[in-house]
């Protein structure tokens, strides 16, 4: 790439500076093994025919994302390269994935969503049968509380890349029907305060959730970004809860039970409480905080040259909209509102952008999201002050990176910045 002007930089949409990007040795040997890409480039394309309509469509063969594995044999996560996908959608073969017991496969003919307890009619719905209500859609994100752990260390490692920290996130269209048509078709019962979510995995996987989010914006998802959800996120049919904790929306969802209480399971007892330093613990913790973070530059790219380069990012808010994104490009001394991306929609995921002419000198690169309520994502400091040292959830500090004076971009926590 030849020199930029900053008139371009600030007209640009994303191409120019795509050409500027590494990859790193690992990644281009994955692309080369696993591409089924249907032929190689042409010389001169007008030439000759170009390749027939096919039934399913693919990528072209330089472009094959790929999920961020940990060892198979001993992680039950895999983890979206957020820092590889140029919109807010994740591919559905890319949306990350979480299973407490492996994905079960559940006959669709067989399927039951049984919903009972304190209600005025239990009921039982087939597939067809919620397919047959009202449908809803709508985009938002969906992040384990777990995300981001790796970050919540004074001496995080370096060697990261986004999708590495904070790839436990991904975002969809998700269609189904909203829990509250279903709820209205079995009644409430009186003094009915919670629902008891079960899934019919291995697992069992059982979140009480408040009858107040049941009935606001939950929703029985079975479509996933315009086709049937993947197994791997509830086939047929999952729980839905917009901007909360991605434990809580159940996959495979097979039962909804009604009562006064919590149902105080084993996952939210034992695991998805948020112990404190001083020996309490927060429960039910279900909303995902403001958080942001810089995917461009970030490790393992290497910025060839100074000059203009777009710093691009995400922000997400499980309370409601992002407002505000502000960049920082001398490691929090100054900040300075980043440009946001249309659409803007709540409890989903904004792009952020903001230009940056590098002089070629050591930087330290952050951004720092605010929503509609005026919430602040707080630096790791704030976080550990409040949360403790101990805690295994819900971790949305600043994510700072390096960029040296080579290009190379490293994860700076680190660098306790
Ligand atoms: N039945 C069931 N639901 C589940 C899980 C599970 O193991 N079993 N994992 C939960 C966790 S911890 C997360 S983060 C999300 C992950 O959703 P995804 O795999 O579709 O990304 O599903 C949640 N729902
Ligand atoms: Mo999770």
């Amino acid at each position: 790439m030849g020199s930029i002007s900053r008139r371009a930089m600030l007209g640009a949409t994303g191409g120019l500076i795509a050409g500027g990007l590494l990859k790193t040795q690992a990644d281009a040997l994955t692309v080369a093994e696993e591409s089924a890409g249907p032929q190689t480039a042409q010389a001169d394309p007008t030439k000759m025919m170009g390749a027939p309509t096919s039934v399913l469509g693919q990528r072209a063969p330089g472009e094959q994302p790929r999920r961020r594995m940990g060892n198979p044999a001993v992680t039950s996560s895999s983890r979206t390269p957020i820092e590889e996908l140029p919109g807010i959608i994740t591919p559905a073969d890319l949306h990350f994935e979480r299973h407490h017991a492996g994905v079960p496969a559940i006959d669709p003919d067989r399927y039951e969503l049984l919903i009972h307890g304190m209600v005025d009619r239990p009921m039982t719905f087939t597939l067809d049968d919620l397919k047959r209500f009202p449908a809803e859609s709508r985009l938002c994100f969906i992040e384990c509380s777990g995300n981001g752990g790796a970050a919540y260390n004074r001496n995080a490692n370096p060697e990261r890349s986004p999708g590495q920290i904070d790839g436990l996130f991904s975002t969809s269209e998700w269609t189904g029907v909203p829990l509250a048509t279903l709820l209205r078709e079995v009644g409430v019962g009186r003094g009915a305060s919670w629902v008891l979510a079960e899934g019919g995995d291995a697992a069992v996987m059982s979140r009480s959730i408040p009858l107040e989010k049941a009935l606001d914006d939950a929703m029985i998802a079975y479509g996933q970004n315009g086709e049937a959800i993947r197994p791997a996120q509830g086939y047929p049919a999952r729980l839905l809860l917009p901007g909360w904790e991605g434990n809580a929306q159940v996959k495979w969802i097979r039962r909804l039970e009604l009562s006064d209480r919590p149902s105080m399971t084993r996952d939210e007892t034992s695991k998805y409480t948020d112990p404190l330093d001083d020996g309490t613990a927060r429960q039910f913790s279900f909303v995902m905080d403001a958080k942001s973070t810089i995917t461009f530059p970030a490790y393992p790219y290497v910025l060839p040259e100074r000059g203009w380069w777009e710093i691009r990012g995400l922000a997400w808010s499980g309370r409601g909209r992002i407002t505000r994104v502000e960049v920082s490009t001398d490691g929090g001394r100054n900040w300075a509102p980043a440009q946001l991306q249309e659409p803007i929609l709540s409890k989903c995921t904004t792009r952020f952008r903001h230009v940056w002419n590098w002089d070629g000198g050591e930087a330290l690169l952050m951004s720092r999201a605010i929503d509609e309520t005026g919430y602040v994502q707080p630096d790791l400091e704030t976080q550990i002050a409040a949360r403790g040292e101990g805690t295994s959830y819900h971790y949305n500090s600043i994510r700072p990176w390096r960029v040296e004076p080579d290009g190379r971009v490293f994860f700076a926590q680190g660098d306790g910045g």
